[in-house]
């Protein structure tokens, strides 16, 4: 049924392809265009990762994986069975990916919203078409890509890893761990923040009486006293977007150059600095 105050927000148009043909709610979600295509990419990419374990070796969930083409079909089209699985589920991963990005568009140009959301989130499509398609087209075989499985997968990050014999001195690896750990220290700092505002306790001046939600002016003061600035309500919101969405760019491009840019290992890649005529 649709509550009284949903009829508002479900308006028609917006819709970047299809007209008003797949403008259309299911229960509470929007389908569109890109709603089809998404559960289309969805339904076959899942099907076929239960065909490649149907054929795989185990049902071990842990061990269950779809491996990429070996290196020798280079860039070429693999058999089903010799990565071609591979291939297909990652057009569908990508497909319901995209699909998934532009439902989140058109949703944001009913409501007249900005385009925050999907563009956050192709930054997440961006990191994953980077290990899958610009890396392999760049390093010039399939076979580069990572293997779909939950423990084949650590292993290649762990192979790929040793390969540039130590991976923490990559530098674009360094700038991603310390914005993914920036990013949490900034969301656990908002989210305390605004429970503490949101659940105050009794008040101080007591009596057992919940004390009423403080205002966010508490908010400012209570970082004020602390570090003496206080970023703000809405600064705090860019703060968590620029720095999370920092942390899928420079995860990109620490595995973009790993090969294409660099071959040796990441170690040897400081030599610029040993060599710097000050002291060489
Ligand atoms: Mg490292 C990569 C951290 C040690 C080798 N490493 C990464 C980065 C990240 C990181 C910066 C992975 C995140 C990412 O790509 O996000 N590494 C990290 C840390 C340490 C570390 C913190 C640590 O020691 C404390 N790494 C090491 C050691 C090496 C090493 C030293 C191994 C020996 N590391 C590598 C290699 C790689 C990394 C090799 C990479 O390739 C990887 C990287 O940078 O990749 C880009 C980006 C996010 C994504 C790719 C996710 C995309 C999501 C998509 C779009 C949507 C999925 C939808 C889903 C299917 C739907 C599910 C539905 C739900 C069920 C509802
Ligand atoms: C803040 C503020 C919020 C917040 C937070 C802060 C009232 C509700 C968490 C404090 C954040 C600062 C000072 C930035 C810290 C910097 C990094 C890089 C983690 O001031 O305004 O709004 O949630």
């Amino acid at each position: 049924a649709l509550l009284s105050f949903e009829r508002k927000y479900r308006v028609r148009g917006g819709t970047l392809i299809g007209g008003d043909l797949f403008d259309f709610w299911v229960g509470p979600f929007y389908v569109g265009f890109f709603g089809i295509t998404g559960a289309f990419f969805t339904f076959l990419g899942t099907a076929l990762i239960i065909y490649g374990a149907a054929i795989g070796p185990t049902w071990n969930i842990w061990q269950i994986s779809i491996a990429p083409p070996d290196i020798s079909y280079g860039l070429a089209l693999a058999p089903l069975k010799e990565g071609g699985l591979w291939q297909i589920i990652t057009i569908c991963a990508l497909g319901s990916f995209g699909s998934w990005a532009l439902r989140e568009v058109e949703i944001c140009r009913k409501l007249g919203m900005g385009y925050h959301v999907p563009f956050a989130f192709s930054f997440a499509i961006f990191a994953y078409a980077t290990l899958v398609v610009f890396r392999p087209l760049l390093l010039g075989a399939w076979g580069h890509g990572f293997p779909y499985g939950i423990f084949s997968h650590l292993d290649w990050v762990s192979n790929v890893g040793y390969q540039y014999l130590h991976f923490h001195y990559n530098p674009a690896h360094m700038i991603a761990v310390t914005f993914f750990f920036t990013t949490t220290l900034a969301l656990s700092l908002h989210g305390g923040l605004i429970l503490s505002a949101a659940n105050p306790g009794e008040s101080m001046e007591g009596g057992g009486k919940q004390a009423e939600v403080k205002t966010p002016e508490y908010e400012d003061t209570f970082f004020r006293d602390i570090i003496g600035y206080s970023i703000g309500t809405l600064g705090i919101h860019r703060l968590g977007l620029i720095l999370a969405l920092n942390a899928g760019f420079w995860s990109a491009v620490c595995i973009v150059i790993s090969g294409p840019f660099w071959n040796q290992g990441w170690p040897q890649w400081w030599n610029w600095w040993l060599n710097l005529p000050i002291w060489s």
